[in-house]
């Protein structure tokens, strides 16, 4: 029998790699995508003809219900999240709805849907290391006592315990990925890695000065979305449901990154071409994630393939041709 699978979040770097993963595996994919007459649905439908884009919104449960009636999938993936850390603080009350309410919408969504087909769903929550905060161990795990430090790192906890209650309430195959931040060539031009490639990129192009940033100390654990996706998969096809840390074991300041970017293009020192604003300052940070993700390995068989200095220089390449063949076309 063909596996069939929704994921909610499939116009993002994260839905997009699944969409793929789950498509080569056989799976039929379905995806929801918000908003009337949106660009990123006909990107997607260009980009991965095989998917099934079904429209609905993480804040509208009657949508859900539908979207799932329509998928009838043997696995959900919920991805969709309003996911931008600094934008959580100017729209605290839309991040807690759609990252944290969204959760408890789509879970009641497939739980109506399994009481009423008698068909067992499998779910994934997105979880965020953004959750361990200003946590105080050191790495960081699944027991790790959580301490978010934004409005975005509040609603993801709350998605967090939705998911693990609907496990333990309704006995629900719902399992979360607590995922540390992870990149490609697709991640948004808003995170920080994608911001420094495609500015390395257009600074090695002449098409741009420098890089104007914000907090440069900050120290993240940052690994490769594909590998990431491939933990999400994993996680579904245990007998039980649980929650697991996905990350690298290897932490680097937003200096590393800009030493491994710059170099790529062939400059050593970055400081003429790196500025600091305050505005980009968070008014709380989270200084240090590192992830202990041995229970992933142990459980799932998972470990990351793709190494920070790796990550980085693939994304600064993809850029660099990217530019080049944007500025061929405008000139
Ligand atoms: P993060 O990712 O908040 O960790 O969340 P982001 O790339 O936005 O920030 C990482 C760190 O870089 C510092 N920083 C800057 N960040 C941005 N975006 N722009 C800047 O100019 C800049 N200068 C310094 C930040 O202060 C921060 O410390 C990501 C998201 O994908 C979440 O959705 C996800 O849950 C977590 O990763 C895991």
């Amino acid at each position: 029998m063909t596996k069939r699978a929704l994921i909610t979040g499939i116009t993002g770097q994260d839905g997009m790699y699944l969409a793929e993963l789950l498509h080569d595996k056989g799976y039929e994919v379905f995806g929801l995508v918000a908003g009337q007459n949106n660009p990123k649905a006909d990107l997607l439908a260009a980009s991965h003809p095989y998917v099934d884009i079904i429209s609905g919104n993480l804040l509208d449960l009657v949508s859900l219900i539908r979207a799932v009636a329509h998928a009838r999938p043997d696995e959900v993936y919920n991805l969709g999240a309003i996911s931008f850390v600094a934008y959580s603080w100017e729209n605290a009350r839309l991040t807690s709805d759609v990252t944290g309410g969204g959760v408890l919408n789509i879970l009641e969504a497939v739980r109506f849907y399994q009481d009423s087909s008698g068909h067992q769903v499998r779910f994934y929550q997105a979880s965020s290391s953004e959750m361990f905060g200003k946590a105080q161990d050191v790495p960081q795990r699944e027991s790790t006592l959580l301490w978010p430090r934004s409005p975005y790192g509040v609603a993801k906890v709350y998605g967090h315990y939705m998911t693990i209650n609907y496990r333990e309430s309704y006995g629900m195959h719902a399992s979360s990925g607590i995922l540390f931040n992870h990149e490609s060539p697709r991640r948004g031009v808003e995170f920080v890695t994608r911001k420094v490639s495609r500015a390395v990129a257009r600074i090695s192009l002449g098409l741009q000065s420098g890089v104007t940033l914000g907090n440069l100390d900050a120290r993240r654990d940052w690994g490769f979305a594909g590998d990431y996706v491939q933990a999400m998969w994993l996680m579904l096809q245990q007998d039980d449901a649980d929650d697991y840390v996905i990350s690298t074991g290897h932490t680097h300041s937003i200096r590393d990154l800009l030493t491994v970017a710059f170099d790529e293009i062939g400059i050593d020192d970055w400081s003429d071409y790196v500025t600091v604003d305050p505005t980009y300052v968070r008014p709380a940070e989270v200084d240090l994630l590192i992830g202990d993700s041995s229970k992933a390995e142990a459980a799932l068989g998972w470990t990351p393939t793709v190494t920070f200095d790796q990550l980085i220089r693939m994304m600064v390449r993809h850029d660099v041709d990217e530019q080049a063949k944007l500025s061929a076309g405008n000139a």
